[in-house]
């Protein structure tokens, strides 16, 4: 009989053997003729599924909202420098979505993780942070530079409003919003930020859509997919910081002298 020979890859999110490459079962045809927006590619490359539009399309607001926050930031700031070092576009994004971690746009995955299991495990949101302070871990998805109790983050606010009149359930929400009222009444900068905002309505999104088990929301806290969404809206604002740099013909960026403190 027929002997297969062994593989060395498994994939299972798309192929592209037939007439037209088909996106996790889905025909390029179609994905254009229904069409199917970015969020919709998301769902099925990312989660293997087409999800409810109200899904996708939460997912599509948080690229939009998490594309740029302006210079200022540590990416776009790495960015800019290696523009204007003459380096390439790749190079000048890399170097800008290297920042992109625990501190910086890369804590949606744990504030989703540490939310989930606060919640799950009925803790009150002072039991939740005074128990990360004893473990001297700072709670994911809390905290800013800039923003503050009575400047907050309008994309945070837009995304609450969303999920509130399009979500079945935002009971995640909801206890980031509590554990965001306990910490801003310990300090001013510690609001509920991007981060948390997006990693605590994707909790909602996977335990209130109906289209994952439990034991499916567990793998994608625990694998961590959600900082792929600050990844890949960020790039959009890194690659436009690197073509004004070009744009601008900015030369080498030198920092100021004035503005490092020399010391013994
Ligand atoms: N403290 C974000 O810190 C920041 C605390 C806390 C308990 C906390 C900090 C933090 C968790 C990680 C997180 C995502 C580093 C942020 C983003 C995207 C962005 C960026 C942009 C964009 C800011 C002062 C005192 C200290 C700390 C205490 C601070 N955070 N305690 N839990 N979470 N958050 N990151 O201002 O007693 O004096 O020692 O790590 O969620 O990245 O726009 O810039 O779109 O690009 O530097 O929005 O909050 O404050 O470090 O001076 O701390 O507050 O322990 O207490 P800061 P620090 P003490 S969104």
């Amino acid at each position: 009989g027929k002997v297969r020979a062994p593989t060395h890859i498994i994939s299972t999110i798309s192929d592209d053997r037939g007439e037209e490459p088909c996106y996790a079962g889905v025909p390029m045809s179609s994905i254009v003729e229904q069409g199917f927006g970015v969020g919709d590619v998301i769902s099925l490359l990312w989660f293997k599924r087409s999800l409810p539009r109200y899904c996708s399309r939460f997912i599509e607001i948080c690229i939009m909202l998490c594309a740029d926050h302006g210079p200022c930031v540590s990416g776009a700031h790495n960015t800019i420098v290696t523009a204007r070092a003459g380096k390439d576009l790749v190079s000048s994004l890399v170097s800008g979505l290297l920042t992109i971690g625990p501190r910086f746009g890369g804590a949606i995955d744990d504030a989703a993780r540490y939310l989930k299991d606060a919640y799950d495990r009925n803790l009150t949101p002072y039991e939740f942070v005074e128990g990360m302070k004893k473990k001297g871990i700072r709670v994911p998805g809390i905290g800013h530079r800039i923003k503050r109790g009575d400047n907050r983050d309008k994309r945070v606010e837009l995304l609450q409003r969303y999920a509130r009149e399009n979500f079945p359930s935002v009971k995640y929400m909801e206890y980031a919003v509590q554990v965001e009222t306990y910490t801003l009444s310990k300090a001013n900068n510690l609001v509920l930020n991007v981060d948390g905002a997006i990693g605590s309505l994707f909790l909602d999104l996977l335990a209130g859509s109906g289209m994952f088990t439990k034991q499916e929301i567990d793998e994608i806290v625990e694998i961590g997919y959600l900082n792929g969404l600050f990844v890949l809206a960020r790039s959009i604002g890194l690659i436009g910081h690197t073509f004004d740099q070009k744009r601008l013909k900015q030369p080498l960026y030198r920092h100021p002298w004035e503005d490092v403190l020399y010391t013994k």
